[in-house]
């Protein structure tokens, strides 16, 4: 039962000590805008606002999960109090982290209540695929999907889908069976939009097209090339064999920026695209490839511990600021803008999509 809420704070702890963070790129550096030098715009008129699950943001900008429930509470409630408040400053959406401990523990639920500090802030509750599988016997349902958005006034439900970190910890959850089947019957009652997401490894089209095929409202495609839970995992393994499979799949899973490609490809699902998204040209390529949010985690954790709201706001107007400028210097008044620039795709990227959707198909109508 302590279990999970330990495993939160050890996360926590290597995520600020340790470098967790893919070997790998995220493959955005084979995505180029191509400069416009007669933009025929003010800088000043460039509308960084988007829509998204019938809400308007400010900024393309979410702030994605990260924690909740850990021991004492203090320090989770702390972290996300902190980026409830900037979340609020600069009306953007924000997720928490996994509500597994407060469905086990209740009494944890006030490290995942924001309310108090952030009154009008798009909150993203967050559970976690496998509790979903028919293989568990006490396997959740809509009974815990309610209970975790409605303690804490969420306004919409991330599932993630996590099986390379399950995979590769000792401890893991790697019942993935009837996953799916489970999500279309929740999907079916649940009042609540759904957000599938993976936390590092990527949404491969194919996946995307099943989670569209069941309702699925939006997917955080996750990607590699931000932080690694297998590189996490590494630090807390216990033993030899432990730490050789997980350093083995350090770096496994689908790149932030094809992922983005394949999803939008092959679905019509707003996306939010992270992993790895550390500077607002980075993240302003992925609204060009499709995406309606660059989400971010690691960044923001150290300000966050702090309590340091300053400091958060801090690092995401930089972003903000980056992202007006690209915006600027490619002649885009606004994102729906944005997705109709040119786009160079090259190297990797490149030979990947080739290899899997039709790349000029997808340049067009991204
Ligand atoms: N994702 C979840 O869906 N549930 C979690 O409980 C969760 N906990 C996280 C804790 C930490 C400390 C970090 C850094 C990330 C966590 N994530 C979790 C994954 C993030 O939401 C995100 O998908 C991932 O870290 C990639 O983004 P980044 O490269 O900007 O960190």
């Amino acid at each position: 039962e302590e279990l999970t809420v330990i495993r939160k704070f050890e996360h926590i702890e290597h995520c600020l000590r340790r470098n967790v963070q893919a070997h790998v790129s995220n493959g955005f550096e084979d995505v180029h805008f191509v400069h416009t030098s007669l933009p025929e715009i003010d800088k000043d008129e460039v509308d960084l606002s988007v829509e998204f699950l019938g809400r308007r943001f400010d900024y393309p900008i979410f702030i994605a999960g990260m924690t909740g429930g850990t021991k004492g509470s203090q320090l989770a409630g702390r972290i996300n109090k902190t980026l409830a408040k900037a979340a609020q400053e600069l009306n953007i959406p924000m997720g928490v982290g996994s509500q597994r401990a407060m469905i086990r523990k209740p009494e944890t639920w006030e490290s995942y209540y924001v309310r108090d500090v952030a009154p009008d802030v798009f909150l993203v509750g967050n559970l976690g695929a496998p509790q979903f599988s028919e293989t568990i016997p006490e396997r959740y349902g809509i009974e815990e999907a309610l209970k975790a958005v409605e303690t804490i006034q969420a306004d919409a439900l991330a599932i993630h889908m996590n099986p390379l970190q399950e995979s590769v910890q000792p401890e893991g959850d790697t019942q993935y069976r009837g996953v799916l089947n489970a999500l279309a019957e929740l999907k079916a009652e649940f009042p609540y939009p759904i957000i599938a997401k993976e936390t590092g490894a990527g949404v491969s089209m194919e996946v995307a097209v099943r989670l569209e095929s069941i309702g699925i409202d939006a997917i955080d495609v996750g990607g590699l090339g931000g932080t690694s839970w297998s590189g996490v995992e590494y630090y807390r393994a216990k033993d030899e064999m432990g730490r050789d499979l997980a350093l083995r799949f350090w770096d496994w899973g689908i790149k932030t920026a094809i992922s983005v490609a394949e999803v939008r490809y092959a679905t019509d699902l707003p996306i939010i695209a992270t992993g790895g998204m550390r500077d607002g040209i980075t993240m302003a390529k992925a609204l060009a490839m499709g995406a309606t949010f660059a989400g971010v985690a690691l960044p923001l954790l150290r300000p966050a511990v702090k309590g340091d709201v300053d400091g958060v706001i801090r690092i995401l107007r930089r972003y903000i600021e980056e992202i007006r400028n690209a915006m600027f210097l490619v002649g885009a008044r606004d994102v729906g803008e944005l997705r109709k620039v040119p786009l160079v795709i090259t190297g990797f990227t490149r030979e990947w999509l080739e290899g899997r959707i039709g790349l000029s198909t997808y340049l067009r109508r991204r």
